[in-house]
């Protein structure tokens, strides 16, 4: 069914162009996008690829990258559109597994883990960042999360993931979970998507009863079929390891109310203020009637990583001791409906900037701790500024990918996602004026 699977080599090939567009090219990822058209970003980035491979390849594997990556150049639609996973085809859900899969048993050349891991030790290590002992201007903070960068740096992140996926197939784009979708999680959690809850370990929760989790247990995703985690990546927030297999813990109580009320998102969706918009996304807090974020606790998109994850949560404080995978934000991503969770985060800022809160005034220019404002740099994008303390039992930051001191990203690098080359089906209007954009230009 899918072209992958004609020959481990092209697999091989593909997914080494993958990594050179995902982690090594520098700034050509969008940077340039941003500012050519896209035929003359194409050639810059054909040429600078080929630079880029000399130094590793004979002259006939790089022939064969090349046509590889035109050939992706040229096939790949000018805009992919990320749409609702419920409205996935059987064929469009299968190349998204198989995708996902291949770049899971691809390691590249240089590297000791496959390129989904180190998308996952790029998330880990992101988090690293807060150690005090961190060294450059963004250290003491959460690199990715709790703060005005949550929105840049996901899009970013998960936009590299969706290229990596296209490199394997270039019809692949990352599908969206909205949370207010009734029919969502059924559709999501079956053997021919992402697999079953997990099963093994009952725990009783004080009041609740016994709940149901553990390894997950059938579909492309359970470690019967191949999906076997890092276990110095697969960490607690403590660094702690959760193991070699992938953990879910659908549904447990208190963390069990689905699907997310529409009138509480729109509520979010209605303010003005960049930050309140985050913050009520992200969901350590949920807006009072008069709009005001005074409610602690576990919402949104905090929610959602609790609903697949489990966890034991503080409503109080919003913390949680995860049970499973989704739950331990740090290694959230080795669960791919991380992918389709940050998707549908990434569609509703894209909405909410589509409804007029575009451009540099609808996000902080300063103000925040360097890495958040506008035009700082976010790590890993920020050509070697910051380092982060090593997190876990073995030395993961030297497993991170290596990138090119020019692969530059500040928050306003990301504010147009329709600079990146993807639109979300709920967003058609998009398309169009983006083609008039580049058509006119
Ligand atoms: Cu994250």
């Amino acid at each position: 069914m899918m072209k992958i699977h004609k020959t481990i080599k092209a697999v091989i090939i593909a997914s080494i162009v993958a990594v050179l567009v995902v982690f090594g090219t520098p700034a050509l990822s969008h940077n340039l996008e941003h500012r050519e058209h896209k035929q003359a970003s194409n050639q810059v980035l054909s040429d600078h690829s080929n630079t880029k491979l000399t130094a590793l390849y004979h002259d006939s594997a790089i022939d064969e990258i090349k046509s590889t990556h035109s050939d992706l150049v040229s096939k790949k639609k000018a805009y992919g559109v990320r749409k609702n996973v419920v409205d996935l085809t059987q064929e469009e859900k299968q190349a998204f597994v198989d995708a996902v899969r291949t770049l899971k048993n691809t390691v590249p050349q240089g590297s000791s883990i496959s390129i989904y891991d180190q998308f996952v030790a790029v998330h880990v290590e992101a988090m690293g960042l807060m150690s005090s002992q961190a060294q450059g201007p963004a250290a003491g903070h959460d690199g990715a999360h709790e703060s005005s960068l949550l929105l840049p740096w996901h899009r970013e992140f998960i936009h590299r993931f969706e290229k990596a996926l296209q490199s394997v197939n270039p019809n692949v784009t990352l599908p969206y979970w909205d949370w207010t979708d009734s029919k969502a999680l059924k559709v999501i959690f079956q053997d021919d998507f992402l697999g079953s809850n997990g099963q093994g370990v009952t725990l009783s929760i004080p009041d609740l009863g016994d709940v149901q989790g553990g390894p997950v247990a059938s579909g492309p995703f359970s470690s019967a079929n191949g999906w076997i985690l890092n276990p110095n990546l697969h960490l607690k927030p403590s660094g702690e390891s959760l193991g070699e297999v992938l953990l879910r813990f659908l549904q447990v109580p208190p963390v069990n109310s689905y699907p997310t009320p529409k009138e509480d998102l729109e509520q979010i969706l209605a303010v003005d203020d960049y930050d309140t918009l985050r913050q009520g996304l992200e969901g350590f807090n949920k807006l009072d009637s008069q709009g005001q974020l005074t409610i602690r606790g576990v919402f949104m998109h905090n929610y959602m990583h609790g609903l697949v994850g489990g966890g034991r949560f503080d409503f109080t404080t919003g913390q949680l001791d995860p049970l499973g995978t989704m739950a331990s934000i740090i290694s959230s991503p080795y669960d791919p409906v991380f992918w389709l969770i940050h998707s549908n985060l990434d569609r509703l800022w894209a909405e909410w900037q589509a409804n007029g809160h575009a451009g540099p005034n609808y996000y902080p220019a300063t103000g925040g701790h360097y890495g958040e404002n506008l035009h700082d740099r976010l790590w890993p994008w920020d050509g070697g500024e910051s380092i982060p303390v090593n997190l876990g039992p073995a030395d993961v930051l030297s497993l991170l990918p290596h990138l090119s001191p020019d692969d530059i990203v500040t928050p306003a690098d990301t504010l147009d996602f329709r600079k990146y080359g993807y639109t979300y089906d709920t967003l058609k209007g998009a398309i169009r004026s983006t083609h008039q954009v580049l058509s006119s230009s």
